[in-house]
């Protein structure tokens, strides 16, 4: 594991969501996010043209440079590349790890999206650097993500693994402290903190919530 990627997938993991705000809406999220000091921000902006991701992605990869917070590019290794991102997160339809290592080099930051434990196994044997499981609980932001895998899962992942697990899908301040105390070592949210009057606020509140466990 790259030396510096423990203490960083480590807290509240901040993923983008233009929905609502569109191209400027990664931005605004993403600033609010490192203001809030996140650990770890993620571009996630399926419906945006290729170049105006990347230019998105080099915006974001300035802000966070002087922080100290990881920016990871979902599913885009072009695009990881092209803006100097520190890495890049992959779902299980996208390019094979290996791939995605060969292209990025061996300081990158990889990780991987897993709904079972069999999965993350094999994440793990391609080399990736952490593991997203999910979703936990129903989410209404990513359709495709299938069933909920419930809390069980974290804690099933992280005894078949030896890398940093994150939590994702359906995390709220209601349930945060849950993902937390089934063995999360990072807590990925979408709609709780996009959806919030003040994303700052609601970054800084999440992972307080995180780390105050039940
Ligand atoms: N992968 C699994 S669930 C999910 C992703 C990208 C969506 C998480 O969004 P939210 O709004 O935090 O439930």
């Amino acid at each position: 594991m790259p030396k510096f990627v423990a203490n960083r997938i480590n807290g509240i993991y901040i993923i983008t969501d233009g929905r609502y705000a569109g191209k400027d809406g990664h931005v605004t999220i993403a600033q609010a996010a490192v203001r809030a000091g996140t650990p770890c921000l993620q571009l996630r902006a399926p419906e945006l043209s290729d170049r105006n991701l990347l230019e998105v992605a080099k915006e974001i990869a300035q802000l966070t440079r002087n922080t100290g917070a990881l920016f990871i590019v979902n599913n885009r290794v072009d695009i990881a590349l092209a803006s100097g991102a520190d890495g890049v997160h992959l779902g299980q339809d996208d390019m094979p790890c290996k791939d995605a290592r060969r292209i990025l080099g061996p300081d990158a930051i990889i990780g991987i999206s897993v709904g079972t434990v069999d999965e993350a196994i094999e994440a793990q044997a391609e080399g990736t650097d952490y593991i997203a499981i999910g979703p936990i609980f129903p989410t209404l932001t990513k359709t495709d993500a299938g069933d909920a895998v419930g809390l069980e899962a974290i804690t099933n992942v992280n005894r078949a693994v030896d890398l940093p697990v994150v939590a994702i899908g359906g995390i709220s301040l209601a349930n945060i402290a849950s993902v937390r105390s089934a063995g999360a070592d990072s807590a990925a949210v979408i709609s709780a903190v996009s959806t919030a009057p003040d994303i700052e606020e609601a970054v800084r509140t999440l992972a307080e919530r995180f780390t105050c466990q039940e």
